[in-house]
C-alpha cells in the first residue's frame, strides 16, 4: 500500500516538475528573454543575419543553386560556429548600402571583402582584419590601357561606395568614372564597350578576366584596409567573440586551407598563417 501510493505521489511530482520545465522554456522564448540567452544581440537568437554580395567572386557570391559560397562565406560560417551559431543566413545587397543596413540593425554582420577604414568606423565597427589584397582594373586585350596612367582619358566602372571609387576619386582625375550598382552591371559594360575599364578586388577581377577573356591593366595595393567583418557599433560582444573564433581560425590552418581552396596560385600573405609558419617575406605580389 505504501509503496503504491508513495509511486503515485512520485508520478503526479514528476509531472508537475515536467510541467514547471516547459513553462520555463517558453518563458525563455518570449521578447522580454534574459541577456544571457542572447550574449551576442543577435537579430535572432541563434541565427546570424549577414549582408553579403551574389557577385563578388570568390569572396562571396551564389552558386548555381542560389547558395551562398566563396572564402569570405565559408571563413564566416567557420568562425560562426567556433561561437555557437550554426545557422547563418547570408542575403545579396547592393554594396553602395550594405554597412549602414549593419549599422541600422537589418543585419548582425556584413560580410563581403569590406576593407577597413577610419571612414567607415564612423558607421560599423570591425573584427581583425583577414585578408589584405590588390584593387585591379581590368580592360580588354584590345583596348590599349596596359597601366594606371593609360587610364587617364579613358572611362571606367566603379562598384558605388568601394575604395576602388574612393582611389580613384583621388588619384585617377583624368578618368572619367561610371558608377555601377554591382560587378557583374560593371562586367557587363566593359564587354559592351560602354565602358573600358572596371575597378575592382584582385581576386574578383582575376574571376572576370577568366570567364571573358580580359586582363588587368594594373594591381594597385590595398593593405592598409585588410578585410574585416563589420558588426554595429555597439555589438561589441559579437565582435569580441568574432575576433578570438578569427584568431583560432587563422592558428590551426583553417584559414590557410580556404585561401589555398578559393585563391589558388594566389600570393599567400604570412600574416594570417598560425605563428610557427610565418616567415620573414611582410607582403604578398601579384
Ligand atoms: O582593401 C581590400 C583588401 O586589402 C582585400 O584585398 C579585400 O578587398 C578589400 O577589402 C577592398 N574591397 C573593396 C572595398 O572594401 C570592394 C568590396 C567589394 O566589392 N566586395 O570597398
Amino acid at each position: 500500500m505504501m509503496r503504491r501510493t508513495s509511486s503515485r505521489l512520485g508520478a503526479a511530482a514528476a509531472a508537475l516538475f515536467a510541467l514547471l520545465l516547459a513553462l520555463t522554456g517558453c518563458a525563455g522564448s518570449t521578447a522580454s528573454e534574459p541577456a544571457e540567452d542572447n550574449p551576442y544581440g543577435l537579430i535572432e537568437p541563434g541565427t546570424i543575419r549577414v549582408a553579403s554580395l551574389g557577385d563578388a567572386k570568390p569572396y562571396t557570391f551564389t552558386d548555381a543553386d542560389g547558395e551562398f559560397t566563396g572564402f569570405d562565406v565559408e571563413l564566416f560560417e567557420d568562425v560562426a560556429g567556433r561561437i555557437g551559431i550554426d545557422d547563418v543566413v547570408f542575403t545579396g545587397q547592393d554594396f553602395a548600402g550594405l554597412l549602414a543596413a549593419v549599422a541600422n540593425g537589418q543585419f548582425d554582420v556584413g560580410v563581403a571583402a569590406i576593407g577597413i577604414t577610419d571612414e567607415r568606423k564612423q558607421t560599423v565597427d570591425f573584427t581583425d582584419g583577414y585578408l589584405a589584397g590588390y584593387l585591379s582594373a581590368v580592360t580588354p586585350k584590345d583596348s590599349g590601357i596596359t597601366s594606371e596612367e593609360d587610364l587617364a582619358g579613358r572611362r571606367m566602372g566603379v562598384v558605388q561606395g568601394t575604395l576602388q571609387e574612393a582611389y580613384a576619386v583621388k588619384n585617377l582625375t583624368d578618368t572619367e568614372l561610371v558608377r555601377f550598382p554591382d560587378n557583374n552591371a560593371a562586367i557587363s559594360a566593359v564587354n559592351s564597350g560602354a565602358v573600358d575599364a572596371h575597378f575592382l578586388d584582385y581576386e574578383a577581377a582575376k574571376a572576370y578576366i577568366d570567364q571573358y577573356d580580359l586582363v588587368s591593366a594594373a594591381d594597385i595595393p590595398s593593405f592598409d584596409a585588410p578585410a574585416g567583418f563589420a558588426v554595429a557599433p555597439e555589438n561589441t560582444a559579437l565582435r569580441d567573440a568574432l575576433n578570438e573564433g578569427l584568431a583560432e581560425a587563422m592558428e590551426d590552418g583553417t584559414w590557410k586551407r580556404l585561401y589555398e581552396k578559393w585563391f589558388p596560385g594566389s600570393p599567400m600573405p604570412q600574416q594570417y598563417l598560425p605563428e610557427t609558419e610565418q616567415t620573414a617575406a611582410a607582403e604578398p605580389t601579384p
